[in-house]
């Protein structure tokens, strides 16, 4: 599976540091909703979902955290602990968050408004979609 790790430019100076998100440019769609996931309790296991359609860029602000993505092939595990990163999140890729430290803040850019019916939540239907609809058990 291709990872797609988008390098950030930090813009800093002696009074600290920013970086700049911009569809297009350093964002590869039309951003239409950011969102931050923090004060994850230790031990928890989050997204355990694909998306139909969205695509999405995570980027760990703040802390750090373990994130696995699987297109129904093949299984990576990432290491999310730099802000200058940014992950890409196809669609139809099963992801799961977890090892969160207590002061991570994930967030993430998205190219579509939140919709549940585009969320896949059941690993064998994710199977079954990513593999051309096969059925297998
Ligand atoms: C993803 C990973 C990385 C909203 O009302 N609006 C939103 O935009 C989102 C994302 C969520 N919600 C509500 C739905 C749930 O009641 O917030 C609650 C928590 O959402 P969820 O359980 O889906 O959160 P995670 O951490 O499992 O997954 C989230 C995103 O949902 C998902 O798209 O890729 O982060």
């Amino acid at each position: 599976m291709e990872i797609e790790l988008v390098q950030l430019q930090t813009h800093g100076d002696d009074r600290g540091a920013l970086i700049s998100l911009e569809d297009q440019r350093n964002v590869p769609f039309e951003i239409k909703r950011v969102y931050y996931l923090f004060s994850t309790k230790e031990g928890i296991r989050r997204g355990l979902h694909a998306h139909r359609n969205l695509r999405q860029m995570v980027i760990a602000v703040r802390g750090q955290c373990r994130f696995l993505l699987d297109d129904g092939k093949e299984r990576v595990e990432l290491f999310l602990d730099n802000p200058a990163q940014g992950l890409l999140v196809e669609s139809m890729t099963w992801r799961e968050m977890y090892d969160f430290s207590p002061d991570c803040v994930l967030m993430v850019l998205a190219n579509e408004h939140y919709n549940e019916s585009d969320y896949i939540r059941d690993y064998k239907e994710f199977l079954e979609i990513a593999n051309g609809g096969s059925h297998a058990n």
